[in-house]
């Protein structure tokens, strides 16, 4: 076995080719020194484009559009039919800040004033999109509601309750804003009270559509790192300066 030598990755050097224990490169992409183990080769690199994948659940009382926005977002097109749903998923690509995103836009059957949620609306889904309509009074009221339920449900799944858990409040049909039966301040006030976002948006104009979106896999991405960030070390109440080592600085000795 000839002495195996130290290259740089992506140095010209560093090519199959240079060495007699190389493996051939038959599809084309060159393989790499994997720079851990000097005895192996990486795979080549692939072409397909690595995809972060994330869950999106929209909630909100039947007939409030949430099919129609988020056909929007995914296809870029206005679903004028109004088809009940009865559970369905879209799946939207999109770059957000440098990241491939393979998003589910988990389409729910409307709830009622008494929502119960199955798993398929709990497990496994990064955020949810509270959404009421602009001009149906009661489609806030029921948000609301299964805002609260949501909470409930998700504490009892042990799952984080509040801050923890991606939300976002939209009032939806900006574009018929004239027959507005839900004001701005109302809908703020809420928001404000749940610490969440809100939008005003239109699956018809597609207004604030895609924003609504791309905050919400912001915050899903915030607080992934939020739960990564290194834990401050705190200093025990137990741990004190003794006399004679007080004036060494940084000794702390157990008493
Ligand atoms: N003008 C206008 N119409 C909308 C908008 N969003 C939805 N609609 C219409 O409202 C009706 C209901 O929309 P859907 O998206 O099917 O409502 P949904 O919330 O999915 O209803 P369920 O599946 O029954 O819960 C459809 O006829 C849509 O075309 C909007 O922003 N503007
Ligand atoms: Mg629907």
């Amino acid at each position: 076995m000839p002495p195996l030598e130290l290259h740089r990755v992506n140095s010209p050097s560093a090519s199959p080719s240079a060495s007699p224990s190389a493996p051939s490169a038959a599809s084309g992409a060159s393989p790499v020194r994997d720079p851990y183990d000097l005895n192996c080769y990486l795979p080549p690199p692939s072409r397909t484009p690595f995809y972060v994948r994330k869950r999106i659940a929209v909630l909100g009382a039947r007939a409030v559009g949430k099919s129609a926005v988020a056909i929007q977002c995914a296809y870029n097109r206005f679903e004028p039919e109004y088809m009940p749903t009865c559970e369905d998923a879209f799946l939207w690509t999109t770059v957000v800040d440098g990241t491939n995103y393979e998003v589910t836009i988990v389409d729910t059957d409307g709830q009622d004033e008494f929502p119960d949620f199955g798993h398929q609306y709990t497990i496994g889904v990064d955020g949810y999109i509270l959404m009421f309509s602009l001009v149906n009074e009661n489609s806030f009221y029921i948000i609301k509601r299964v805002h609260e339920k949501l909470l409930e449900t998700l504490i009892v799944l042990n799952r984080k309750g509040t801050k923890e858990l991606p939300r976002i409040l939209v009032g939806n049909q900006l574009d018929v804003a004239h027959k507005r039966r839900v004001s701005r301040q109302a809908a703020q006030q809420f928001a404000d009270e749940n610490d969440i976002p809100y939008y005003e948006t239109s699956a018809y104009t597609a207004e604030n559509v895609r924003e609504v979106f791309v905050r919400m896999l912001r915050i899903i991405n915030a607080n992934l790192l939020d739960l990564h960030k290194p834990a401050v070390p705190q200093i025990h109440s137990s741990l004190r300066h003794t006399q004679s080592e007080s004036d060494r600085p940084n000794f702390c000795s157990v008493q």
